[in-house]
């Protein structure tokens, strides 16, 4: 093969090569890194090589062109994120956004046949770069995802992607895949016609070599798709007016109107598609500018650099191999805990003194499973095996061979201690031991243990299957081993962990405990249930704080209140509707009733009798409080609480909190976190709020130390 041009600069993470049959090979391969990019200094070299191309396709030396990654497992991972993190400007985006338009509208217009070899990640301009050649072929790896998950970072695709998509796929397949940002699988894409083929990942190269050189000698006629039904309803403008109105009521009803880009995608889809394509590559450019530009865009790139560094957070040190795990308690959370551990392929033993909740629980988890099968997740075959794969027993027996044990038993300290006490003198030496406990001191149960080093937390959240966060809890004694362990497990289980320090609450509890507490002040002072839980959802938040109460069970929530108003004192103290509900029969959801009525397990109506079980603690009538003050007392009590758990060393950095509520409560990620929230509110801001608040309403608002410090210091918490 020759070389047409060396590799010089960190730009030449692309090659272009030319081979004896006059196809152009042109490789990305960013050296030192996992993925490829499309940086500024890759375009320009892109830009360059297609000029190189234009040449020898004129001289007829080169007849087609292939684009391929050089890492098996990764195309494309799009722009660099850095890069769009650091635009601050409408115009500097347009133009990022029209540059690369140019270059990908020179790949397009090359005469000679040109295609992309996707194997892996493809995603973002990835996917644009490989719109922009005539065909496309994918491996059949399952890492093969291709996507635009443009919207996720607050912009939309802006190399050409709006422009294209929609003319290759229609508007229905374009708005799902733009809209919603979620990659597809490569059979998804061969179904959707997003690829033309899908080989065997060890012969895509040989493959679409073939395919080139059918492609030159013009044996290959271009499979036009049929048009399916949907793309009839696309053809008329009324159908694409439907899809288009569809699609905006669908976005506002899940995100509130608080993401501007999957809004500025339809309208820009809208006003582009079947139009002339000058004008359309122009309305993408000045979208993606004024997108690039505003504080979501900022805070979602801020929440995709918190995800990309708790992948390597955690102890370097070796994880124990874990083949089969134990769990203690087959409850709600011991029952999602076996369900998720078995759908991930590990060998579970669930044990229970109660035969009947064994049986619950597996019940539950056979929905789960169910579940999987029919959202096309599991073949029904591997459903069966995993569910095989969950030992029910009634005793110990078994636990000799488990790796790890993770107790889920009631939170009582003195059951706890005295499981994890019995269940470490049946596992070997080396086995780790951990708690699901979500209030408990990590540190009271490491004294009922021989091995207390290989003792630690594994606080998993409701529901399983669904929060991505696991707090890892270490006490004094636990070892990195121990962590290290934990974490592993917790990653092939799909979730991110955290380390956090022990303390009553660790860290999401600790600061959901304030905020729950405040509704129930807001309660107390005549706010409806509606305008709370209403205020936060507008807020961002996924449920209201109520609702939420209601979803974690009222018995369960106050009995987490309890261990926290003891550690942590007076500002815990529940306040006095939340104290009164204890008085009812209410449990919320499991139970029926809570704050809101449920039905055949659906949620209805706010129970409006409650303000009469709860009268000695409620006025007599609803009054209107401005939505703004129920936001700001709520959001305002996590952040003083949040300051407070960074001064006892809870976690050690603001990230941590913010990552952590992200993925444990569903804080809105558009907002970047709760104390980049607060550090855009500005911390002397916050604190004269505080003040006011601690005047009208009492201690439990007095600003932690830590808060005033950086207040009064001109320092926010990421400073
Ligand atoms: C776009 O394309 C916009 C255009 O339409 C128009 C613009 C005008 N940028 O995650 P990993 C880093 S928007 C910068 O550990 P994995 C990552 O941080 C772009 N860095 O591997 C990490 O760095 P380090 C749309 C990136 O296998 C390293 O690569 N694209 C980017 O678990 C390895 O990554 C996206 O939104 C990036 N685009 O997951 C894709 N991608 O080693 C975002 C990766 O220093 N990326 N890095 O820690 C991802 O979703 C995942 O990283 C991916 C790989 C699935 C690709």
């Amino acid at each position: 093969m020759a070389t047409i041009h060396e590799k010089t600069t960190e730009a030449a993470a692309l090659a272009l090569e030319v081979d004896g049959d006059g196809i152009a090979w042109l490789t990305f391969d960013r050296r030192g890194s996992r993925v490829n990019l499309l940086t500024t200094p890759v375009m320009s070299r892109l830009d360059a090589l297609l000029g190189a191309v234009e040449e020898g396709a004129r001289a007829g030396r080169i007849r087609a062109l292939i684009v391929q990654s050089g890492k098996p497992g990764t195309f494309i991972a799009g722009a660099d994120v850095e890069e769009i993190g650091r635009v601050r400007d409408a115009a500097e985006g347009t133009a990022k956004s029209r540059q690369g338009q140019r270059i990908f509208r020179r790949l397009e217009l090359l005469t000679i046949p040109t295609m992309a070899a996707i194997d892996g990640v493809c995603l973002g301009g990835g996917t644009e770069l490989a719109l922009a050649c005539r065909n496309r072929l994918a491996s059949d790896r399952a890492d093969t995802r291709i996507g635009l998950p443009e919207v996720r970072l607050g912009i939309l695709p802006g190399f050409g992607g709006t422009v294209r998509l929609p003319r290759l796929l229609g508007l229905r397949a374009a708005l799902e895949l733009i809209v919603s940002g979620k990659p597809i699988s490569a059979r998804r894409a061969l179904r959707i016609g997003l690829v033309d083929e899908v080989v065997p990942t060890t012969m895509l190269r040989d493959r679409v070599k073939h395919f080139a050189r059918e492609r030159i000698e013009k044996r290959h006629v271009t499979r036009r798709k049929r048009p399916a039904l949907t793309r009839l309803l696309e053809r008329t403008p009324p159908g694409r007016r439907l899809l288009l109105q569809l699609a905006r009521r669908q976005v506002r009803k899940e995100t509130g109107g608080n993401y501007p880009a999957p809004l500025a995608a339809i309208d820009t889809l809208s006003r582009t598609v079947g139009r002339p394509l000058d004008p359309a590559f122009e309305l993408e450019a000045r979208t993606l500018g004024e997108l690039i530009a505003t504080d979501v865009c900022k805070n979602l790139v801020h929440v995709f650099r918190l995800t990309e560094s708790a992948k390597k957070a955690g102890p370097l040190l070796e994880p124990r191999s874990v083949d089969v795990v134990g769990v203690l308690g087959a409850g709600v959370m011991g029952g999602g805990i076996a369900q998720l551990l078995a759908y991930h392929g590990l060998g579970v033993r669930l044990k229970d003194v109660q035969a009947r909740a064994i049986g619950q629980a597996l019940h539950h988890a056979r929905e789960l499973f169910d579940a999987a099968v029919r959202r096309g997740r599991l073949e029904r075959r591997a459903a069966e095996e995993a569910f095989g794969r969950i030992a029910p027993t009634l005793d110990y027996s078994g636990f000799a061979r488990v790796d790890v044990v993770i107790e889920a038993v009631v939170e009582r300290m003195e059951v706890k201690q005295q499981v994890l006490h019995e269940v470490e003198a049946r596992v070997a030496s080396g086995g780790v031991l951990t708690s699901n406990t979500s209030s408990l001191s990590i540190q009271e149960m490491q004294k009922a243990l021989e091995r207390p080093a290989d003792f630690c937390g594994m606080h998993f959240f409701n529901p399983v299957e669904r929060m991505p966060l696991v707090e890892v809890v270490r006490a004094p004694d636990t070892s990195d081993g121990a962590v290290a362990t934990i974490f592993a497990l917790a990653r092939r289980l799909g979730k991110t962990p955290l380390e956090v320090k022990d303390g009553p609450g660790f860290l999401v509890n600790r600061l959901l405990g304030p905020y729950l507490n405040e509704a129930g002040w807001l309660l107390a002072d005549g706010a409806s249930i509606e305008a709370i839980d209403r205020a936060l959802t507008a807020f961002g938040m996924p449920m209201g704080p109520l609702r939420l109460l209601d979803e974690i069970g009222l018995d369960v929530a106050a009995h987490a209140a309890g261990v926290m108003h003891e550690a942590l004192g007076e500002r815990f103290r529940p306040a006095l509707p939340l104290l009164a509900l204890r008085r009812t029969a209410r449990l919320g959801r499991k139970g029926g009733r809570g704050f809101y009525r449920y039905e055949g397990g659906k949620s209805k109506e706010a129970d409006a009798a409650i303000y009469a079980e709860l009268r000695d603690s409620v006025p007599a009538s609803r009054r209107e409080l401005p939505r703004a003050l129920i936001q700001e007392r709520t959001v305002l009590a996590m952040v003083n609480e949040a300051a407070r758990a960074l001064e006892d060393g809870i976690v050690g950095r603001a990230a941590d909190v913010d990552l952590a509520m992200i993925l444990g409560t569903g804080f809105p990620p558009f907002r970047g976190g709760l104390l980049r929230y607060a550090d855009a509110l500005g911390l002397p801001a916050i604190l004269g709020k505080l003040g006011a608040f601690e005047r009208e309403r009492g201690p439990r608002f007095q600003p932690a130390p830590l808060l005033r410090e950086r207040a009064v210091a001109g320092r926010g918490f990421y400073d």
